[in-house]
């Protein structure tokens, strides 16, 4: 993992300067279930790559997931671990802040809530602060962690996460923008305090829902 942050590419500050600007705000709400597009979205069929620029190389030999934090059993998982966890399979629908959808995604791996349950998560836990292997962070509160159909996904469309889209394995929580959805994740540290990741102190919204379009704070 990279001790510091790369320098703030270009697509970063013109990221950054949306934020400033609160471009894409229609100002208009709707709800999941009334319409399926979340306001001043579109939609994409095909997947666009976004991220800081960096696509690190894991080998699954050496790939590790570390849980800590407010837990009774901290850990280092390796991948044989991680597969043997229950599996899961959910399809939905992602919603990037830079106003693209995509729809029915299906996604196999392991829920939050089993991850969550296997690492014995305290009741002092209040967030999750998540860590990628190109220094990138977000954070969730626990509940939006461990929503019903979150996962950490190692496959799309029934084949391997492609490194480009943060395999070997990547966090997905489809009900909030996909920013929230660590890449290449490293580190799943369960907290009490809030601690705003990577587009959380660059202006973005520390809550992400894109149906109340809560693109920037
Ligand atoms: N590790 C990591 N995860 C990341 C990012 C990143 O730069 N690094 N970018 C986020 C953003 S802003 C978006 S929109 C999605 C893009 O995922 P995709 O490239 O698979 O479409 O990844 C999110 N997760
Ligand atoms: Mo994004």
């Amino acid at each position: 993992m990279p001790d510091e942050l790369p320098e703030d590419s270009k697509l970063t500050r013109t990221k950054q300067r949306w934020a400033e600007q609160g471009r894409f705000i229609t100002g208009r709400t709707s709800r999941p279930g009334e319409d399926r597009l979340p306001p001043g979205q579109h939609l994409v069929k095909n997947w666009p790559v976004l991220d800081l620029g960096i696509e690190p190389a894991i080998a699954l030999s050496s790939w590790r997931l570390d849980i800590g934090g407010e837990v009774d059993t901290p850990m280092a998982l390796n991948w044989d671990a991680f597969i043997a966890l229950p599996q899961v399979e959910h399809t939905s629908d992602i919603h990037c802040v830079t106003s693209w959808s995509r729809y029915d995604n299906r996604w196999n791996g392991v829920s939050t809530q089993e991850l969550a349950a296997h690492a014995g998560i305290r009741p002092e836990a209040q967030f999750a602060i998540l860590t990628s292997h190109d220094g990138y962070t977000t954070n969730l509160a626990l509940a939006d962690f461990l929503a019903e159909d979150a996962l950490l996904a190692h496959s799309w469309e029934g084949a391997p996460l492609t490194a480009e889209h943060g395999g070997p394995m990547r966090l997905v929580v489809p009900h909030l923008y996909f920013w929230k959805s660590p890449k290449w994740l490293r580190r799943i540290e369960f907290a009490t305090a809030d601690h705003p990741g990577f587009w959380e102190v660059r202006g973005y919204h520390n809550h992400g829902d894109p149906w109340r379009e809560q693109r920037y704070s």
